[in-house]
């Protein structure tokens, strides 16, 4: 049984075949290209526990065998929530050796996100953490408790922390070798930020995100000498892929783990691992500028990559004199396109844009709302295809139908302009999202658990602006008029939204502005919403 998924046509997938950018190889290459010698090097720092190369690559072994040898087959899929611990790479790696499809949900997603994706791929395997006992009962009842995985406290002996729910202990026996995985074929499914109330998957193939991960170490000029610093959410696009984890598990450098990208839990692994890498979203970046001053050695750090949201120059400016290193915007999606500034740009590029595309065969195109290019220079949306841009979210016709075109170009519903050498320059957003530092929002999404609420006749969610975090969310609702925001929140996280997701500021209103065609004006809310201050600034983004 293989995944379906949206192809590319013949006649391009040849063409990145003959270009080299599909090679036909697994994801699993990153780890299994370093034997002998280089298998020696350290992979992963976790806590105390070091792992090389060649544990990493026996490690996920075992734990495919024990798949295996619990049932799992080619073509079913796993639902994973685990927190930035080594075991996540060795059950990513896992299910790709046995060609189980994975859907990586971020740590942060609760009961409600978990629910929408194993809805939408009926897992035959649930990971995670022993601790999320809430998660652990309901995901029993989904697949049962020999198919649930539950990670407890870390040991020594690398898998020993996993067991069944039911008890049982990893089987030991490999049935069978290895099946071949189809490289063409979905790997694994990365999470759309959304925009329409239900989460997106994206289908990933080995062939092109292995491709995203070759291209973005060339760019990043990655080597074995790289120590990266894990602080965002591992699964993450930026994390595991720009080039994140991956590169630099494929450059045979070394990933060292933070739990949360604080200073006081990053500053100490930096000093002690001598980290050269790190990957940021703006609000952490601001943090770490205040934290620098404060002591800590910072002095290995060669670049700090910063994404997930616009940074702002000002704040882009600073980062030579204070954390002594270079910064790299990067400027991408889980859907595929990533930008880079280059290591060697003028200063002028690497403040003020978010870079240009890693290969040559991405293709943009800047529109207007008929459909044309605009001017250069002018804001217009980005659309874009290329080698490992996906052609279709999963079971999703009728969305694929609004935002592909006729000739496979995707809406990202970024508002961009082009910069002088190519470069873009983000300027806003034509997709109805609010951007938290990094963390994407569906308003559609929020808005329609609120409606669900006995008190709630209408609401409408839109981004606020935010110093630290660039935007927060500003819930707009008509209810009853004793109802409190303190209810209000209550009741999402009753249905186990996610915290992020969580309005920052709820305005209780007796009318919503509509537009000529009756639809709600977020653009007018969004103009109030800036006269709004938040309530509680819970959270520092994506972390
Ligand atoms: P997702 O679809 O959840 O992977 O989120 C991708 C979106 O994040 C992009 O379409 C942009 O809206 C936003 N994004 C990512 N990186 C940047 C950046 N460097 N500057 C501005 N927006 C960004
Ligand atoms: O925000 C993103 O999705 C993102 C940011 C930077 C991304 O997917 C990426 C780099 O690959």
């Amino acid at each position: 049984m293989t995944i379906p998924f949206t192809p590319w046509p013949a006649a391009f997938a040849e063409r990145y075949r003959a270009k080299g950018y599909w090679t036909g190889d697994p994801l699993t290459d990153v780890i299994d290209r370093h034997q002998g010698v280089a298998a020696e090097a350290t992979a992963i720092l976790c806590g105390e526990r070091r792992l090389r190369y060649a544990d990493l690559q026996t490690l996920s072994l075992r734990l495919a065998a024990a798949f295996r040898a619990q049932g799992l087959r080619p073509g079913d899929t796993a639902l994973v929530r685990l927190p930035n611990r080594a075991e996540f790479y060795l059950v990513f790696f896992a299910l790709l050796r046995c060609g189980v499809v994975p859907v990586n949900a971020l740590n942060s997603h609760g009961v409600y996100e978990l629910t929408a994706y194993a809805r939408q791929i009926e897992p035959a395997l649930v990971v995670l953490s022993a601790a999320d006992s809430s998660l652990v009962a309901l995901m029993a009842q989904t697949v049962g408790a020999e198919r649930l995985l539950l990670l407890g406290a870390p040991s020594d002996d690398g898998i020993g922390g996993f067991a069944w729910a039911d008890g049982d202990a990893l089987g030991e026996d490999a049935a069978g070798p290895d099946p071949v995985a189809d490289p063409s074929g979905v790997a694994f499914f990365q999470l759309s930020g959304g925009s329409t109330g239900t989460p997106k998957l994206i289908p990933r193939t080995h062939d092109d995100y292995l491709y995203s991960v070759r291209r973005s170490v060339e760019i990043c000029g990655l080597d074995g000498s790289c120590r990266f610093l894990c602080a965002l959410p591992a699964p993450h696009n930026f994390t595991l892929s720009s080039p994140g984890a991956l590169g630099v598990f494929h450059a045979g450098g070394t990933v060292v783990m933070a739990g949360d990208p604080s200073p006081a839990t990053c500053f100490p692994l930096i000093a002690r691992h001598r980290v050269t890498w790190a990957a940021l979203v703006p609000p952490m970046l601001s943090v770490w500028l205040e934290a620098a001053g404060g002591g800590g050695d910072l002095s290995s750090l060669e670049v700090v990559q910063v994404g997930g949201a616009k940074l702002s120059p000002a704040i882009a400016e600073r980062v030579p004199e204070r954390l002594g290193c270079r910064l790299q915007q990067v400027f991408g999606m889980a859907e595929g396109l990533v930008n880079y500034t280059r290591l060697d740009d003028d200063p002028w590029t690497v403040v003020n844009t978010q870079g240009r595309p890693m290969s040559p065969d991405d293709e943009i195109r800047i529109l207007d709302a008929a459909g044309h290019p605009v001017p250069p220079g002018a804001v217009g949306e980005l659309w874009t295809r290329g080698p490992y841009t996906f052609r279709g979210y999963y079971k999703a016709d009728a969305h694929n139908a609004r935002v592909f075109d006729a000739e496979g170009f995707y809406c990202s519903g970024d508002l961009v302009s082009l910069a002088p050498g190519g470069n873009l320059v983000v300027c806003g957003r034509n997709k109805d999202q609010i951007n938290r530092g990094g963390e994407k929002i569906d308003a559609q999404e929020v808005e329609d658990l609120l409606a669900a609420h006995p008190a709630v006749s209408h609401a409408a969610v839109v981004a606020m602006p935010d110093a630290l975090m660039g935007e927060r969310s500003c819930a707009f609702v008509i209810a009853t008029p004793s109802t409190k925001p303190s209810e209000l929140r209550r009741f999402l996280r009753g249905q186990g939204l996610a915290d992020f997701k969580l309005p920052d500021r709820f305005v209780f209103v007796s009318d919503l502005p509509k537009t000529a065609v009756g639809k709600v004006d977020k653009q007018t809310l969004r103009e109030r919403a800036k006269h709004q201050s938040p309530l509680s600034p819970p959270g520092r983004g994506l972390g």
